[in-house]
């Protein structure tokens, strides 16, 4: 007799949630926040009071456009800009028009995982700095990183913003930032946006804003599981739970279940049980200060030239080049 098996791939989103959510403690990954509503309520995010880590950035970038950009195209040489997860581009302009203003030689390379997002900053850089060379590339941080070649060896400065780092644990931090250092010769440059350590209210108020927009970017990943996964996680029996460790700098989302309950994700023919106040860990925000930057700096083979901070000290970009 012949049997007929019908072979289903599962996705990496799949295939994650399978394993996040049958393990303990479950746990569920940050990057899978960013669908096209995940995007529109990150947008919300950096427009809340709580959440000051973007206005710093920018105030940084404000502030110190003229400095970074001599210190981008030192003695005037041509150079290409590769931003990891560019989103809207809000700060990153700021520079670039600096650039055009200043007359310096250089290519814009934006990377994000999103077409839409990408699309959506080319068509806005054409109509605000024209004169801007944007080329585009779409994939993760990884990928990307890969194809990156040494096109006729173009001095390169890596930007990483917005604290994004911060979403890796300190060993993953290290692993990304040691590939990100072979790909890079002696006169390239990574520029990198860390969120410091601080008075830990502020930290906290910043991911539990009273207004719900976090509490709604976090559920939003049930929300795409119900979505894509055909689940019935009923979002009001989940609540929004932030922690802030002073000592080890390290804020923690989590999404506790408010009682006993089942839920069924019809695609992985699995239900999850959950027990009162069981736990979902969704997210890591990572906070920095000048030594455990300059460790894991070490650590990748990379080294601190150069910094910049805002008025209130809250976020630092650093400049790091490779140790030889
Ligand atoms: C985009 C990863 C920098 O961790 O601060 C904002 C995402 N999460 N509020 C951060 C986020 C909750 C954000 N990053």
């Amino acid at each position: 007799m012949q049997e007929t098996i019908f072979e289903i791939k599962e996705t990496q989103f799949e295939k994650d949630v399978r394993k996040g959510l049958t393990d303990f403690p479950k746990h569920l990954s940050s990057k899978y926040f960013y669908d096209q509503k995940g995007d529109a309520i990150f947008q919300q995010i950096m427009h809340m009071p709580e959440y000051y880590l973007t206005g710093c950035e920018y105030q940084i970038f404000k502030e110190k456009k003229y400095e970074i950009a001599q210190m981008f195209a030192v003695g005037g040489q041509p150079f290409k800009l590769i931003e990891l997860g560019a989103g809207d581009g809000k700060k990153t302009k700021v520079l670039l028009q600096e650039f055009v203003h200043q007359n310096l030689s250089f290519k814009y390379q934006p990377i994000d995982i999103s077409h839409h997002v990408l699309e959506g900053l080319e068509k806005s850089l054409l109509e605000e700095i024209p004169q801007v060379n944007v080329v585009p590339k779409q994939g993760t941080y990884f990928e990307a990183l890969k194809e990156l070649s040494d096109e006729n060896r173009m001095r390169k400065i890596i930007m990483f913003l917005g604290s994004n780092i911060g979403n890796l644990l300190d060993h993953q931090a290290i692993l990304f930032l040691k590939d990100v250092q072979k790909l890079m010769n002696t006169n390239d440059l990574l520029f990198i946006g860390c969120d410091l350590k601080k008075n830990p209210q502020t930290i906290l108020d910043a991911y539990n804003d009273a207004s719900g927009i976090t509490e709604a970017f976090n559920k939003n990943l049930l929300s795409r599981i119900n979505t894509e996964m055909d689940a019935d996680f009923d979002l009001d029996e989940f609540k929004h739970w932030e922690v802030y460790n002073p000592e080890t700098g390290t804020a923690k989302s989590y999404l506790v279940s408010k009682k006993a309950q089942k839920v069924r994700i019809g695609l992985l023919d699995l239900t999850v049980n959950f027990e009162p106040w069981e736990t979902i860990h969704t997210e890591i925000s990572q906070k920095y200060d000048d030594t455990s930057m300059k460790r894991l700096a070490q650590e990748s083979g990379l080294e601190i030239c150069d910094e910049f901070t805002d008025e209130q000290r809250y976020f630092k970009n650093y400049v790091l080049k490779t140790v030889r």
